[in-house]
């Protein structure tokens, strides 16, 4: 797009919001910036260039006055849909500005590891390859970098203002219930994913979770290369496993990947192994390189990160697992038995999975933040459960109450923001917490447990 003179709207001001009006606005477009939050709750706008209209702590102008119309991902479609000329996310301004292929992937729960695994592998077998997007770095920041490769997490929210976006490899993880406040229900979430593949064609490559039913159930546009990846089962083309090794079978090749080198929290996520490994051999690099970068990769922080081990008890911190979907994922995943903590702001949709995923594996549950009081009835008489406040007695309890062998895995099912700033601070905090208890003398600990 030419933006020389365009009259160019960006909806929030948030990380996504102050790329696109620095996008935008220096190639030449006339950008208004508007956020509804009043100037002294907003970040950077000093930093914003020059000629930047502001108009913050007020409604939205009326969108139909500009050329373009850059929603934030926090700004839902139903604000701009049908009203604006033309509405772009920076997912779609800065793959019409790439010249290079895009790896994309989306999913619910496992995007930024798999998009930091596939940036590694793909550095390792010489690529310049540089992940953004969703994980935290806005897309746009890879606009004019030397690239071979763009890498981008894509979210469902991010997928609502995308029209021409073809990503060369399209990666759809898994789909369980999350954002549903958002997308109105399951089917509308699973349409806003599926527009990854959208405008895909001849030459592309889609990478679907054979193990999930909803994902495995959508079709493709003509001329898509079809790949999926199992746990259990071999498929005609794709990946899977054969005990810990990787069957990646593509185009009438059959590669074998020895997984028990892999590390850390990335041991237990065979499947998201999986999915990256395929999204590399689709970009025919050397996959003996790819591989020997996978076994330097140790996961990312707060998924799954076991932070100490105290008198036998090992400490768990999978903050990120922000929905009931994830934290099923790391209560299947153990298999000592679990002292559990979750709770925080619940994002709607039904919480009965966690009852399941927790009967006969969780010894006890400790709740805390605003849902506790609804996780405590969802759990019913599927597990021991006991409200208790705040992450810092959650710890204490758990400690108190944990035998040796056992693990206390922080999985809260829920968003943070009612307790914490976000995923991270609460990760941090129940480091903090772990590490505190750790450091104290084995009596002082002794007589707290009694
Ligand atoms: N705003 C309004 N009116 C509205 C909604 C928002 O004025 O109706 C304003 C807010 O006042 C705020 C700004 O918009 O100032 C915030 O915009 P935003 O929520 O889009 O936040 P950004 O900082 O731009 O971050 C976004 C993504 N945020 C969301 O999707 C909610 C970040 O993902 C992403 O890292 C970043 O762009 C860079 O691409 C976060 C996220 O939670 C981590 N994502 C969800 C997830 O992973 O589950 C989808």
């Amino acid at each position: 797009m030419e933006f020389a003179g365009q009259k160019v709207l960006v909806l929030g001001l948030g990380v996504s919001g102050r790329s696109a009006a620095d996008y935008c606005a220096r190639r030449g477009a006339r950008v208004t910036v508007a956020d509804e939050r009043p100037a002294d709750a907003i970040e950077g706008l000093d930093a914003l260039p020059a000629g930047v209209g502001i108009r913050v702590g007020e409604p939205f102008p009326e969108l139909s006055d500009f050329d373009l119309v850059v929603p934030s991902p926090g700004v839902p479609a139903a604000r701009w849909e049908g009203r604006a000329r033309r509405a772009w996310g920076d997912i779609e301004l800065c793959s019409r500005a790439l010249r290079v292929p895009i790896v994309a992937v989306t999913g619910t729960n496992g995007k930024s590891t798999v998009v930091r695994l596939i940036e590694a592998m793909a550095q390792g077998a010489g690529l310049r390859a540089r992940a953004a997007g969703n994980l935290g770095i806005p897309a746009l920041s890879l606009v004019g970098e030397p690239l071979d490769v763009a890498i981008l997490e894509v979210s469902s929210f991010q997928l609502e203002s995308v029209e021409s976006f073809r990503p060369r490899v399209a990666v759809l993880l898994n789909v369980t219930p999350d954002h549903l406040d958002r997308h109105g229900d399951l089917d509308g979430y699973v349409a806003a994913k599926a527009r990854l593949f959208a405008r895909q064609g001849e030459g592309d490559h889609a990478i679907l979770n054979g193990d999930d039913e909803r994902v495995r159930a959508l079709s493709l546009p003509a001329g898509v290369e079809r790949l999926e990846f199992r746990k259990g089962h071999a498929v005609l083309a794709g990946a899977w496993l054969d005990g810990r090794t990787a069957i990646v079978r593509r185009g009438g090749t059959t590669r074998r990947v020895d997984l028990d080198f892999v590390r850390g929290s990335l041991a237990r996520q065979d499947d998201n192994v999986l999915a990256a490994l395929l999204a590399v051999a689709c970009l025919d690099v050397d996959l003996d390189a790819a591989v020997r970068a996978l076994a330097r990769f140790e996961g990312l922080p707060h998924r799954c990160v076991e932070i100490a081990t105290i008198d036998g008890v090992r400490f768990v911190d999978d903050s990120k697992a922000t929905n009931v979907g994830a934290a099923v994922r790391a209560l299947e995943n153990e298999t000592a038995p679990i002292v559990w903590i979750a709770g925080g702001r619940h994002k709607g949709g039904a919480l009965d999975a966690l009852a399941t995923a927790a009967r006969g594996r969780v010894r006890r549950a400790l709740l805390i933040g605003e849902a506790a009081g609804k996780l405590e009835a969802a759990l019913g008489d599927a597990v021991a459960s006991e409200c208790v406040g705040d992450l810092e007695h959650a710890v204490e309890r758990a400690a108190a109450i944990a035998s040796p062998g056992d693990v206390v895995l922080l999985a809260p099912a829920c968003a943070s923001f009612d307790q914490f700033e976000n995923f991270e601070d609460r990760g941090r905090q129940f480091q903090a917490a772990v590490r505190a208890r750790a450091a104290r003398p084995t009596a002082t600990r002794e007589g707290a447990r009694r």
